[in-house]
């Protein structure tokens, strides 16, 4: 077991005090990240307590702490998932061989590549949800957007200790950028498209939390894979913090179409009611799953098999022996790709269609989540569903880029495409109603119009508890 510090400067379970170099360049990164967190982070509520959860250790049951506490005195720390002893490489070339306690060298730069990527992500989705502590449907939700983005600036600083402890120079370079880069900043974007994206309003917040915080669970957990031990540690304990993430996102999406199906029920229009008709909700389903698919990147891929070959990216739950073939080499997949208007098959070696399959993962457990939603849906008695789109729908990575599918993933041509695009994403006019909806419900037992309150608070606390003490 890894000994837990909770009282050095930045709380840890590796051992900082005992690594002064190391220890000094974190500190002296700290002051950058908490300006960073002053200038894109939430505005207005840094003098408010909320009642947070803090990561401070990483054994079952007790690995967190609830209290009130103001945004910039989060006690952001390191904590790597424990050691397991003699690990092994369980896929690739390397298999077999012990485990990487150093980068090895040859695999520095893809490495390095993928933890910047993965480090990228987490600052420039609080950058994306820092306006919405305007408009919060409830001060539950309110305490559940600020949860997300402390334990997002904590999973940045999961990537920051990485990059400096086992990149040197460079690492510690790519540790200012990540506070440089900017969320849909022209000059300095930030890596992924999704995460230049605005999210302007709540249902982007809960659709995003559903379907691109999910990306993360995906991403993380093939990365917890890795023969890099530090990197598998650090995701893994992640995947830790990130389930309450996706259930923020799964559950208030499910809110609201509970509010919406029980206005239906009573025979009204949700539009008149002030709550979301479902196809607004499905055009928001629409667009944020089709920009979370882009976030696997191409479905045929060199760069995700040499990662895969690596050892550094496995399959998703790679480790619990549940692919025959650990190597992934003598085997084929299938790939319907379009070819001058009409689609044809391909084969591709395995190893290059990684990140399709675990596309295809993360798809079967999106397609889980709407599933639930739609029972809820049956047992109000409305006779209406959510769908979730074809992987092909609305893409701008992989082979389905910039090609004309419906949301059923049938091919059409690019003028029907342009004539029916706002039947499925959000409109200008969808937008704008949707944001006319966003007002700010900060009474203790009150909720928005448009959202149901949830079934349970936090922490065995009543959903209608004061999460937040107002300054
Ligand atoms: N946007 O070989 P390809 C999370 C680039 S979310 C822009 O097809 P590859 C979170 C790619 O870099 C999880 N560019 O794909 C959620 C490459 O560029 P180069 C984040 C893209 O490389 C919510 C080229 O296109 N973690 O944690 O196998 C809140 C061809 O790429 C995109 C990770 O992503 C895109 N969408 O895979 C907070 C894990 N897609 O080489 C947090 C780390 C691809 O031609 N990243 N490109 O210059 C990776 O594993 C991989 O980089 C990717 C892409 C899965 C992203
Ligand atoms: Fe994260
Ligand atoms: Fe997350």
């Amino acid at each position: 077991m890894s000994t837990v510090d909770l009282s050095a400067k930045i709380p840890n379970n590796v051992g900082l005090k005992d690594d002064k170099r190391l220890m000094r360049a974190l500190e002296s990164w700290q002051p950058k990240f908490l300006d960073w967190w002053r200038e894109t982070g939430p505005t207005d509520f840094n003098a408010d307590q909320i009642y947070l959860r803090t990561a401070i250790g990483v054994g079952k049951g007790g690995w967190a702490h609830f209290d009130y506490v103001k945004m910039p005195e989060y006690r952001w720390g390191i904590f790597l998932a424990d050691p397991v002893e003699h690990r092994k490489i369980h896929f690739g070339d390397h298999l077999g061989e012990a485990a990487w306690n150093e980068v090895p060298g040859e695999q520095r730069n893809r490495l390095r590549r993928l933890i910047v990527t993965q480090g990228d992500t987490e600052p420039a989705s609080v950058e994306q949800q820092r306006l919405l502590g305007h408009t919060a449907p409830s001060i539950y939700d309110l305490r559940s957007l600020f949860q997300v983005n402390v334990e997002e600036g904590r999973h940045l600083w999961a990537m920051v200790y990485l990059l400096h402890t086992y990149f040197g120079a460079d690492g510690r370079e790519e540790a200012e950028a990540l506070l440089q880069r900017r969320s849909g900043n022209a000059d300095h974007p930030r890596i992924l498209e999704a995460f230049n994206r605005p999210i302007e309003t709540w249902v982007d917040f809960f659709c995003f939390t559903t379907f691109t915080d999910r990306d993360g669970k995906y991403q993380l957990a093939s990365l917890a894979e890795s023969g890099f031990d530090p990197l598998a540690r650090t995701t893994q304990f992640m995947l830790t913090e990130e389930a309450y993430h996706m259930q923020t996102g799964e559950n208030g999406v499910g809110r609201i179409i509970h509010r919406t199906g029980t206005l239906m029920k009573e025979g009204k229009d949700p539009r008149k009611e002030g709550a979301l008709p479902l196809e607004i909700i499905q055009k928001y389903v629409n667009y944020w799953s089709s920009g979370s698919y882009d976030l696997f990147g191409g479905e045929d891929s060199t760069n995700a098999a040499e990662a895969f070959a690596a050892g550094l990216k496995g399959r998703y739950r790679e480790g619990d022996g549940i692919y025959k073939d650990p190597k992934a080499l003598n085997a084929s997949y299938r790939l319907a790709v379009p070819e001058g208007g009409h689609m044809v098959e391909r084969e591709i070696p395995l190893r290059r269609a990684m990140n399709a399959l675990l596309l295809e993962a993360y798809a079967a457990d999106c397609r889980r989540i709407v599933d639930r939603w739609n029972r809820d849906l049956k047992a109000l008695g409305v006779d209406a569903q959510i769908t979730l789109p074809s992987t092909r729908f609305h893409r701008y990575q992989g082979v389905y880029a910039n090609q004309p599918f419906t949301p059923s993933g049938e091919l059409i041509a690019r003028e029907e495409w342009q004539k029916r695009k706002d039947e499925w994403l959000p409109s200008d006019a969808d937008r704008k109603y949707v944001a006319s909806l966003m007002k700010p419900v900060y009474e203790l037992g009150k909720i928005a119009n448009w959202i149901s309150p949830p079934h349970q608070g936090v922490n065995d606390k009543p959903w209608d508890w004061e999460y937040v003490k107002f300054h």
